[in-house]
């Protein structure tokens, strides 16, 4: 490919609201170009990159025996209805009529629609496992598309589904996707960290990991240990309730006057305690009931743990009205004692305090010397708070550490969720029927080349691991006026390609300075420069993007330099090489 014919016209500027760097460098360099909110074109360099980390995908889908399909875009509302999901997602739904005035949705997700292709189809147990996949467009409204890639309203996904006999074939299965994902993040060239996660809203019987790739840029937050490998979404990590032991001897209740302090921080500086005397009352509304959540002042509350534990689809903070018709009190002065026609769920550490402070059901009043199990008890006892990092680990003696993370892939165990509600069933070894066991496996394609874009490039530009390049390397002749330069990089330029290194050749009429600056911008791995010396001496130069190293070259013997470098950093990128 010749640059001056490529279509990737490179930006000097660009559009404020890009404010991530792979966003910003993915525009600047002529990959991507939006076409509405959270709606992007790939151009030819991006599709590229597109193309190979799909190539990766389903090379390792295939190799544990996943058989690739394409389920519909379109979908018919009947099938989210007999999931019972087409009233859970609301406006993220992308919802549409035909001219008959029948509702489909445009697939978010392809759990309904596979669930309703694989029942229709199998009937014996000898027809299971299934691991089927497709590698496709997904829609999903997002209320705040952003960070280009990362969070658009159209995204490529990978998804396969699998569906097994019981929950022993369940196992196997998402071992191997979990086997399979790490394998495909390795080859990519990520760090990456598979964590436990939350199942969200998706529900389903069993576990769950997300895979992050690490970066400070990353929207979620995760704790890990270095002792031991445990690794979780700050969502579902477990805390190790750490009590407060004063040896204090049990004191009599008390009411005190607290004018104007409603905060934990207020509270603790107008009694001179610390945050961990202090008992939180949060009011929380969920579709059904109102409940009141205790934990302690120097603790946050985990509203995810919390929803779980509830089994509610809806979960917010109770308006001022609702906490005074329940409280008698102005916000900030809610307690668990004499607390009535609520249930009341406490943290774990929370039941452990002694002559501790709350609100007092009273405005500016607050009680003091509260004491659980005497002074109020607790519907529910659970671990409701958010761990942080420095805090024990919860599988070992270590301490968590913390870090930021893009979430890239997601392996979850379904269970008989999908095929209850919808009826998908086998017959067994013994004529008897029973419902299939499914798991669900997503990779998000588009914020894979955001992720490695996020961990890997400089103040230049894009450092593509070779695996993913969109092409391995780029022959520069320094002025395409002198027709020997030319002949040269021409004639190495075609050495490459025969040989199979994807090369472009930067024949454009414009000072070398320019053209270097595309080069680091676009992150092509390899660069040759044909110059001068090339002529008078029969020398290349060769810059590793990576490394910034520059090794001279003979003309003859830099093709096959080349080829070598490429070759060699693709067999690296294989795991267990
Ligand atoms: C929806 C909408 C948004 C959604 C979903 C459904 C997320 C939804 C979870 C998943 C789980 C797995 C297959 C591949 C792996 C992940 N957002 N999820 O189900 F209707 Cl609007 O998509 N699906």
């Amino acid at each position: 490919m010749k640059i001056s014919e490529l279509y990737a016209p490179t930006l000097r500027e660009v559009p404020a609201e890009a404010e991530v760097i792979s966003h910003i460098l993915m525009l600047r360099a002529g990959m991507i170009r939006k076409a509405a909110s959270g709606v992007y074109t790939f151009l030819p360099l991006g599709y590229r990159i597109i193309k190979k980390v799909i190539q990766i995908i389903r090379e390792e889908m295939d190799k544990k025996g996943g058989q690739e399909l394409m389920l519909p875009i379109i979908q018919p509302a009947e099938l989210w209805m007999e999931s019972g999901r087409w009233h859970v997602y609301g406006d993220e739904l992308f919802r549409l009529k035909d001219r008959h005035g029948r509702d489909f949705a445009l697939g978010p997700t392809h759990e309904e629609i596979i669930t309703d292709l694989v029942k229709g189809d199998v009937r014996s147990y000898k027809q299971l496992p299934l691991l089927l996949y497709q590698i496709q467009n997904k829609y999903r409204d997002e209320r705040r598309p952003r960070f280009g890639l990362m969070r658009g309203r159209e995204f490529i996904m990978k998804d396969l589904y699998s569906f097994d006999k019981d929950k022993e074939g369940l196992d196997i299965s998402y071992q191997k996707m979990y086997d399979a994902y790490s394998r495909i993040f390795t080859r990519c060239g990520l760090k990456f960290r598979p964590v436990e996660a939350d199942p969200g809203a998706i529900g389903g019987s069993g576990g769950t990991h997300e895979f992050m790739v690490v970066a400070d840029s990353g929207e979620a937050a995760i704790v890990y240990c270095d002792t031991c490998n445990y690794a979780a979404n700050v969502e579902k990590a477990e805390a190790v309730p750490v009590p407060v032991d004063t040896g204090e001897a049990v004191k009599e209740m008390q009411e005190v006057h607290t004018p104007g302090a409603r905060t934990v921080e207020q509270v603790t500086e107008f009694l001179h305690i610390g945050p961990e005397k202090l008992i939180k009352t949060l009011i929380y509304r969920t579709e059904t009931e109102t409940v009141a959540a205790l934990v302690r002042g120097d603790r946050e509350i985990n509203e995810i743990k919390l929803q779980n534990l509830l089994g509610s689809v809806q979960l917010e903070l109770a308006d001022e009205q609702t906490v005074q018709e329940i409280t008698g009190a102005a916000t900030g002065f809610a307690g668990p004692a004499g607390l009535q026609d609520i249930r009341i769920i406490a943290d774990t550490e929370v039941m452990e305090m002694r002559n501790a402070v709350t609100g007092a059901n009273k405005t500016d009043t607050h009680m003091i010397n509260v004491n659980p199990g005497r002074d109020f008890t607790a519907d529910l006892t659970a671990d409701i708070r958010m761990v942080r990092a420095g805090e024990k680990c919860p599988r070992c003696e270590g301490a968590l550490l913390e870090a930021r993370g893009i979430e890239v892939g997601q392996v979850f165990k379904l269970g008989t969720k999908y095929s209850e509600a919808m009826g998908a069933k086998y017959l067994d070894e013994n004529g008897k029927e029973k419902l299939m066991v499914m798991g669900c496996y997503g990779i998000g394609v588009g914020r894979t080349v955001a992720a490695s874009i996020e961990q890997n490039h400089d103040k230049d530009g894009i450092i593509w691991p070779m695996p993913i390049a969109p092409f391995h390397a780029v022959v520069i002749p320094v002025s395409v006026k002198d027709q020997k330069q030319t002949e040269l990089a021409w004639q190495i330029y075609n050495s490459l390609n025969d040989s199979g290194v994807e090369t472009v050749i930067d024949d454009r009429n414009e000072r070398p300075g320019v053209k270097f600056k595309d080069a680091d911008l676009i992150g092509f791995p390899l660069r040759v420069v044909v110059g001068s010396k090339t002529v008078e001496e029969g020398v290349v130069e060769v810059k590793h993007r990576r490394t910034g190293d520059i090794s001279t070259v003979g003309v003859n013997e830099a093709a096959s330099v080349i080829r070598k470098i490429v070759a060699d950093e693709l067999a690296e990128s294989m795991p267990g090489a």
